[in-house]
């Protein structure tokens, strides 16, 4: 007798479950598959699971293809189960193929084929259904950013919109999404929700017409380059009944919430001074280096920066001066933006080209905080005071290279209204970026009028 095993968490079960727990059974006489617990979902970073195991569970049976389900719940379990009970393959879908090549050595290891459309009519009805995610702009960060969907629970990336084909073609084979080269308006029918991660001056033309047609919008940053265009989309959000929301990824980790409590919680008193620095030498010929009109230091990096001053110190600030240096193409290597508020200061200092101490430092009348480079991928920091040996280090960590699936769960819990959580990045906030981006633009074209 030959037989197969597989995994997976099976959370809002869809026909691409479906069709895996088919293909698997029929590469053998006896099929088992693993569910795993919530436990060991938390433990591998997967967020956001809706249903409980049993629901998971009756939904495998249902299906009438496995002759045994059992539990899956700790890390190296797969080892163990094909030892225990003779298995002769072990398949699990595309979206893995590699991730498990370990296992050779026992068994067989098969990836099959995902099932790229799950189709909507197989979907539950009920509030809670596996959303269609899209996906504009198939570069660097749109890769970084699947690589993660598959840890967050209740969202399936179905197609890619690029009006370059050959990038699109390559993207959709290797993530097995339908492409869209053109016809913005069909690639938009047929999804729920939209990453929006296009060059710069794009993104706003593409959020606005993706929230016209009523579907939820993450946007990469910067979402606009005027305050009005800012203003404009989330008013339009807002009535269209969307969520809208702009990916500045450190401000959905768990450890930047933290790091705010502990600076408005009194622990450092009151707070001063927010210096927030982010520097990189780059490739010369990317976008931040060289585009003069989009690209450049506070374009990629500000909005990093303005994250901690405007969480901390708030957008009810007096006034902001804003200063570059400009390299050769016009492009700015160094910018420093200084907030006065009523009760304290605020810098915030983007490099591209220039490396320079990328901390980010919270003032306080009792002491400060400090987090060290790479702060925007927080995991860790330190409260320091006047005597010089008490320090208090917080640990907090998260899961996977780069953070995305928190900026992902925080969109879906947000669209399924399962929690009030506009607090970590409001469109208040937003909106005072794109301020700062409009006067940024305008002193820079300035700049390069006489350069
Ligand atoms: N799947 C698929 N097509 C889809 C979505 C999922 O073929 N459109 C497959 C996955 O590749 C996986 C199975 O369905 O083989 C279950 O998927 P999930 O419930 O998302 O579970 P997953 O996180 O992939 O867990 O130990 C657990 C396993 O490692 C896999």
């Amino acid at each position: 007798m030959k037989k197969v095993i597989t995994y997976g968490t099976f959370d809002l079960f869809h026909d691409g479950h479906y069709k895996i727990l088919e293909r698997a059974k029929a590469l053998g006489d006896y099929l088992i598959v693993g569910v795993t617990t919530e436990h060991f979902d938390r433990q591998r970073g997967k967020l956001n699971q809706v249903d409980p195991i049993m629901t998971r569970i009756e939904n495998v049976r249902k299906t009438g293809f496995a002759d045994e389900i059992i539990v899956e719940d700790h890390d190296g379990q797969k080892i163990e189960d094909i030892q225990k009970y003779g298995i002769d393959t072990f398949v699990l879908g595309s979206d893995w193929e590699g991730k498990f090549d370990y296992l050779k050595q026992y068994c067989n290891v098969v990836y099959l084929e995902r099932t790229p459309n799950i189709s909507s009519t197989f979907l539950r009805n009920d509030r809670l259904r596996m959303l269609r995610l899209g996906i504009v702009g198939t570069g660097r960060i749109a890769r970084r950013f699947l690589a993660e969907v598959r840890y967050v629970s209740g969202v399936e990336a179905i197609s890619a919109y690029n009006p370059e084909k050959d990038s699109l073609d390559e993207f959709c084979q290797t993530f097995s999404l339908m492409g869209f080269g053109e016809g913005y308006e069909e690639f938009l029918d047929s999804i729920d929700l939209v990453y929006v991660a296009s060059p710069n001056e794009t993104h706003a033309d593409y959020v606005r017409k993706a929230l016209d047609a009523g579907k939820h919008v993450l946007c990469e940053k910067p979402m606009t380059f005027t305050y009005d265009e800012a203003v404009e989309l989330y008013d339009l959000a807002n009535k269209k009944d969307v969520v809208l929301m702009e990916g500045i990824r450190a401000a959905y980790l768990p450890g930047f919430q933290q790091l705010l409590t502990v600076a408005c919680d009194g622990t450092i008193g009151d707070i001063c001074d927010i210096e927030a620095c982010f520097t990189r030498i780059g490739d010369p010929g990317s976008r931040e280096m060289s585009d003069a009109k989009y690209g450049g230091a506070f374009m990629e990096y500000g909005s990093y920066t303005l994250l901690p001053i405007f969480k901390i110190m708030g957008v009810e600030y007096e006034d902001f001066t804003i200063d570059s240096i400009l390299g050769k193409d016009g492009i700015d290597v160094f910018t420093k933006v200084n907030f006065r508020y009523k009760n304290g200061l605020a810098t915030s200092k983007t490099g591209a080209g220039v490396k320079s101490e990328g901390q980010l430092v919270i003032a306080g009348t009792k002491g400060y905080i400090i987090a060290q480079s790479p702060w925007w991928l927080i995991r860790g920091f330190d409260v320091r005071y006047e005597d010089a040996s008490k320090i208090d280090h917080y640990e907090a960590g998260f899961v996977g290279r780069d953070g995305f699936r928190y900026e992902i769960a925080e969109f879906l819990t947000k669209i399924n209204k399962t929690g009030v959580h506009d607090y970590k990045l409001t469109a208040a906030e937003s909106i005072a970026m794109a301020k700062v981006v409009e006067k940024f633009m305008e002193i820079r074209r300035e700049q390069q009028r006489g350069y």
